[in-house]
């Protein structure tokens, strides 16, 4: 049994992937900026260094709105429902997670392909059995980066500044949305780096923000105002608590997709260390759960998120995790708190 880290180069996937002709690209459920950015960006890196090859993104859960204008021409399709990919491929990439729980329905299907599977993801957990092939990238603050190493190899180009600026600009919008448009702990050096190169390419940084960051629904911003009105706090105002119950999703119109990175808003309390919100999904013949999001402040005193996370069966990054427990949001909070609790505990 291996263990969740890199046991292939870059090169290696490479030159793996360079003979096959009918890929599918797979990310987590729900995909967010780095997971559309890497999967859409590897698609077209591996189209256009084939004339032959068809490399394709599916989808699963809520996509979000931006998604058609962030992918333009690049194919992908959003699978309804617990369908799963209708070709039969000669090699699957998973970009962005490494983990079954958050590939949803598709593990099973991933499991049909586990020989021909490469896992491409920068999360510190996963599931090493989801490929034979593993490029774990922990030290990189998006799935962008490691996948942006794969495109140069791909396209034989020495620097991202080379890139067609059609794929210059997804691997940018990784880069930005999982760094907080470059405001988080995950920010070093080859963030600011790599993101120099893009521009180079020609990537509109204004363009970007607008689609991404300022491209919401309405009904995203008044289900935010759900999740604030409901904001607790515990642990002498250290921990911040939001809720979202699927009555208060619906109240504001709004859809799964428009929910995620409120627990950021914990975050601007002066007080707060660590933040988390809790909405409530529903699973098809297992009654309601409740889907945890945690941020926290990086520095002295630090609470590592991914330890708490952990420790209710999910897992992250160390100031950004998720996990998921199969109970409604009354009885998943105690359970949440005191996770934390328990940190803080072990911890000082
Ligand atoms: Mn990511």
């Amino acid at each position: 049994m291996s263990a969740w880290e890199t046991n292939t180069s870059i090169e290696e996937i490479a030159s793996f992937l360079v003979n096959k002709e009918r890929i599918v690209v797979v990310t987590h459920a729900r995909p967010d900026g780095d997971a559309a950015g890497s999967s859409l960006a590897l698609v077209r890196a591996l189209n256009r260094a084939s004339k032959t090859r068809r490399a394709s993104v599916w989808y699963t859960g809520g996509p979000p709105a931006w998604l058609d204008t962030l992918a333009g021409d690049a194919p992908f399709h959003v699978l309804e429902g617990d369908k799963t990919p209708d070709v039969e491929p000669d090699a699957v990439v998973v970009v962005d997670t490494g983990s079954w729980k958050q590939l949803d329905h598709l593990a099973d299907w991933v499991r049909l392909h586990t020989e021909i599977t490469t896992v491409i993801d920068h999360h510190l957990e996963g599931n090493p059995d989801v490929a034979p092939r593993l490029h774990v990238a922990k030290e990189a603050a998006a799935a962008v980066q490691p996948v942006c190493e794969l495109a140069l190899a791909l396209l034989k180009l020495k620097s991202a500044s080379e890139l067609p600026v059609s794929i210059a600009e997804l691997i940018y919008t990784g880069l930005a949305t999982d760094t907080g448009w470059f405001r988080h702990s995950n920010v070093r050096p080859a963030v600011f780096e790599l993101a120099a190169d893009l521009l180079r390419a020609g990537v509109d940084h204004p363009k970007l923000l607008a689609t991404i960051d300022q491209g919401d629904r309405p009904a995203r911003l008044r289900v935010m105002a759900e999740a604030l009105g409901t904001l607790e706090l515990f642990d002498r105002d250290r921990v911040a608590i939001m809720s979202l119950t699927t009555e208060a999703i619906h109240r504001s119109g709004a859809g799964s997709s428009d929910t995620g990175g409120f627990s950021e808003l914990g975050l601007k309390i002066a007080s707060v260390r660590v933040s988390a919100t809790l909405t409530e999904v529903e699973i098809a013949g297992s009654g309601p759960a409740t889907k945890i999001s945690f941020r926290s402040k990086a520095g002295p005193g630090m609470i590592d998120v991914n330890e708490v996370a952990k420790t209710l069966g999910g897992g992250g990054h160390a100031n950004a995790s998720g996990a998921r427990i199969g109970l409604p949001i009354e009885q998943a909070k105690p359970q949440v708190v005191a996770a934390i609790l328990e940190y803080q505990k072990n911890n000082t």
